[in-house]
């Protein structure tokens, strides 16, 4: 799949282009981009705006218009009346889904399009959006709204569709202690949809919303599960969002469950003579997202970390759904202790279990010798095992293990809360 992001460049990274590439990238999807304007800005202060001319406009959108099948567009800053034109003509028949978002202002303060080129937008832009995502600020200018007007958000929204925008989301619409909520007016429904507020000033946010819109768009989507996916994708970014550089914290989109994981597996088949702790079945390492439902929600080895001679070596590679094993026992622990989200397994020694009995790490185990008859014939062993042993157990468990059964081997699991816990255990125990 390839899309497009029409906008602003932002030399920090944080918004913009440079923002939208990282967005696309992280869903495997090829980031086309053409530069309306340039900016200068970090995270602190917002410099100046360069608009590129209107022969270079045209000359990157007719190169990419002519060499590739884009998907869909986002059109972030445009600047001025200008640039809104060439857009308009060059876009105005394309059949494909486009997310307008409507930046007037960045947060640190600049201007992103000029006062005298917001008609044109209205006439130019508008009608081009299949979603158009303005905050109350920028829904209140497009509809000629005076700011300080107590107009309801339907009528609001209602001019902007009148305009010509299929969809209109006015992001941030509403909000208490709790909950912020965007208002979404589609053709024929009206409803808010909410998430857990995060009170926290960021870079990107904004920019992460339409582009993620746009990929669930172009993904056949509907309307309403496409800003849901950007909701729950914006709200992840916003979570992860790093104090980069002095000024204000800018949005992560990498998947950091991914990071944390690769990191640790890489840690992990470099601790000294670890080969000895991978068992006949291997080893899988797995880190699961917030709130796991299945094993879709957890990142483990596509293949194993195997045993080569003396070495561990990664066979496979990190994917969601990718262990069933070692992810079913840490969704039956994660069930009752949320905040388990990573386990591992290890080689059944006894010198390893007398060495976890010296330490105060927690200690598990139940016996495969007594699993029902009807658990055994539909072969949910480890889901039945784990349950049995987190039932005997007060506390959080950070080992379980079992002592095997016929022609079974015997196993030990290791349970935290990140990998890089499990790490800091692994190192005590073996
Ligand atoms: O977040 C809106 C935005 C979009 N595009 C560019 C920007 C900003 C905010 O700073 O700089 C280029």
């Amino acid at each position: 799949m390839n899309l497009l992001s029409i906008g602003g460049s932002d030399p920090s990274s944080g918004a913009g282009i440079q923002s939208d590439i990282k967005t696309f990238s992280s869903f495997n999807v090829h980031g086309l981009t053409v530069i309306t304007a340039i900016t200068s800005q970090n995270t602190s202060n917002f410099g100046i705006v360069e608009p590129v001319s209107q022969k270079i406009l045209k000359d990157q959108i007719e190169s990419i218009m002519s060499d590739f099948k884009i998907d869909g567009i986002k059109i972030g800053m445009v600047y001025n009346s200008q640039i809104i034109k060439i857009l308009n003509s060059k876009l105005r028949k394309i059949k494909i889904p486009i997310v307008v978002d409507p930046v007037i202002k960045s947060t640190t303060g600049g201007t992103l399009i000029e006062k005298s080129a917001i008609s044109d937008f209205q006439k130019y832009i508008i009608p081009l959006a299949t979603i158009i995502t303005p905050n109350e600020f920028e829904s209140k200018i497009l509809s000629n709204t005076k700011i300080s007007s107590k107009k309801s958000l339907q009528s609001i929204a209602k001019k902007i569709q009148r305009m010509g925008a299929k969809n209109v989301v006015i992001t941030g619409a509403k909000a208490d202690n709790k909950t912020i909520s965007d208002f979404v007016l589609e053709k024929n429904a009206e409803y808010f949809m909410s998430v857990n507020k995060i009170n926290r000033v960021n870079h990107g946010s904004g920019c992460n919303y339409s582009a993620s819109i746009i990929f669930a768009l172009a993904k056949n989507k509907t309307v309403k599960e496409s800003l849901r996916f950007a909701q729950q994708f914006t709200q992840n970014s916003i979570k992860n969002a790093k104090k980069i550089g002095k000024g204000i914290a800018i949005t992560e989109i990498r998947d950091t469950v991914n990071q944390d994981l690769s990191e640790a597996i890489n840690k992990f088949i470099q601790i000294k003579n670890i080969y000895k702790n991978i068992p006949e079945c291997q080893i899988n390492f797995v880190y699961s997202k917030q709130k796991p439902r299945s094993i879709k929600d957890v990142l483990g080895i596509s293949g194993r970390i195997v045993k080569s001679e003396k070495e561990a070596m990664v066979a496979g590679h990190l994917t969601y759904g990718g262990s069933k094993h070692v992810a079913t026992a840490l969704l039956v622990v994660n069930k009752k202790y949320p905040k388990i989200r990573s386990a591992i397994n290890l080689k059944y020694q006894n010198d390893t279990i007398s060495k976890i009995k010296k330490t105060k790490l927690e200690i598990s185990s139940y016996d495969r010798n007594k699993e029902p008859k009807n658990v055994k014939n539909k072969g949910s062993t480890i889901e039945w095992g784990i349950k049995e042993a987190v039932k005997n157990s007060t506390k959080i468990p950070d080992v379980i293990y079992h002592i095997g059964g016929f022609g079974k081997e015997p196993m030990i699991i290791l349970f935290a809360e990140t990998p890089n816990e499990i790490l800091k255990k692994i190192l005590r125990i073996i």
